[in-house]
């Protein structure tokens, strides 16, 4: 069990493309366990291994009422089935505190590999349609903020800094 360190915005790391992962080695599966701890206890919906400085294309997601149904999603694509907007606010890790309005898709079906490389899809909507989205930009490099206006960005860039600032003077 171990509790990883979530990357916030603006941290560059955050804007790194993930790679492929094309082994399923036993460092893979820690990697996975870890992240699921620190999604758990982040009480986050999903969190991608960027996030956490890793950069290979995985993901992990829980939706379940009593947090324990992982889902694990290895170099996962999606296919638009209703692109009618989804309206969900969408809240990130990496971005703590904001809550934002943002374009997603309705409804999406997912391609991916299990943890043993099994490939498997999934159709999505509501919530977890959003989730998939959003962690899948996460592997490109792209975060929440980048939806919104310069405006915004630049307030939630600025009150973030402050915090950080403060958080390492307080130690
Ligand atoms: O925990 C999370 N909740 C959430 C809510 C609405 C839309 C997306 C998300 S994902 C987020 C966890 C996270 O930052 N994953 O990258
Ligand atoms: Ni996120």
């Amino acid at each position: 069990m171990a509790v990883l360190t979530v990357l916030e915005y603006p941290d560059k790391r955050l804007r790194t493309v993930a790679k492929p992962i094309t082994e399923f080695t036993t460092a893979l599966q820690t990697q996975i366990d870890d992240m699921l701890d620190t999604m758990y206890d982040e009480n986050g919906l999903g969190l991608a291994a960027t996030q956490v400085d890793y950069h290979h294309r995985l993901v992990v997601m829980d939706f379940s009422e009593e947090r324990n149904e992982p889902l694990v999603f290895i170099n996962p694509t999606f296919d638009i089935l209703n692109d009618e907007p989804n309206e969900c606010q969408e809240g990130c890790l990496s971005v703590p505190g904001f809550y934002e309005h943002i374009y997603r898709a309705a409804k999406v079906k997912v391609h991916a590999l299990d943890r043993h490389g099994k490939a498997f899809s999934l159709e999505v909507d509501e919530l977890m349609a959003v989730c998939v989205q959003h962690e899948i930009d996460h592997l490109d490099g792209k975060l929440m903020v980048d939806y919104l206006s310069p405006l915004k960005r630049n307030r939630i860039k600025s009150k973030l800094e402050k915090a950080h600032k403060l958080a390492l003077k307080q130690g």
